[in-house]
């Protein structure tokens, strides 16, 4: 339901954390790489067939002058998040206005700099509109992350009383 496409393998394991979420929340997905300078025409054909092959978002990361999600974005009405991914020269921030920086026309939704788990949570947003097992399962998703963040409170405040 989901395909992610990263631009090289070495965005691999910046990206494994999506497919952690995606499988969390019980959303099928798939993975290629597939590059925007390296391998153009396979990622055209990827953009063009994702949508009949039963694939409702797409999340697209890249490192450097980051074309793919935008390129991917180009050919398909699929919506698309995009993952800048951190290089060692620039550290992602050539990646983010690559990405974030759409010229009107063509949208992609940008997370943050090596932001695997907010695209997604993202991805599963778009698709709970639709859907609503997975909108039920996104709300206790986001209860008991508010719970986690309670009982964090709880337990400094007890140690902090406790000095
Ligand atoms: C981009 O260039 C990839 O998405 C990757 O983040 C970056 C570097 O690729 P490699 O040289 O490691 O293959 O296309």
């Amino acid at each position: 339901m989901v395909g992610i496409v990263v631009g090289s393998l070495s965005d691999r394991e910046v990206v494994a954390p999506a497919t952690a979420v995606l499988d969390e929340f019980g959303v099928p997905w798939e993975w290629r790489v597939i590059s925007a300078h390296r391998s153009p025409e396979a990622l055209a054909e990827y953009a063009r067939t994702a949508e009949e092959r039963g694939l409702r978002a797409l999340i697209a990361a890249a490192g450097g002058a980051a074309h793919l999600p935008g390129v991917l974005a180009a050919q398909t009405i699929l919506p698309v998040v995009g993952i800048p991914v951190a290089d060692r020269n620039l550290g992602g921030l050539d990646a983010l206005p690559s990405i974030a920086q759409m010229p009107p026309g063509i949208p992609v939704a940008t997370v943050g700099i090596d932001g695997a788990r907010n695209a997604a949570l993202l991805a599963v947003a778009i698709l709970a509109l639709g859907d609503a097992a997975l909108a039920a399962r996104s709300r206790t998703w986001r209860r008991s992350q508010a719970e986690g963040v309670a009982e964090a409170d709880r337990r400094l405040r007890e140690e902090l009383a406790s000095r």
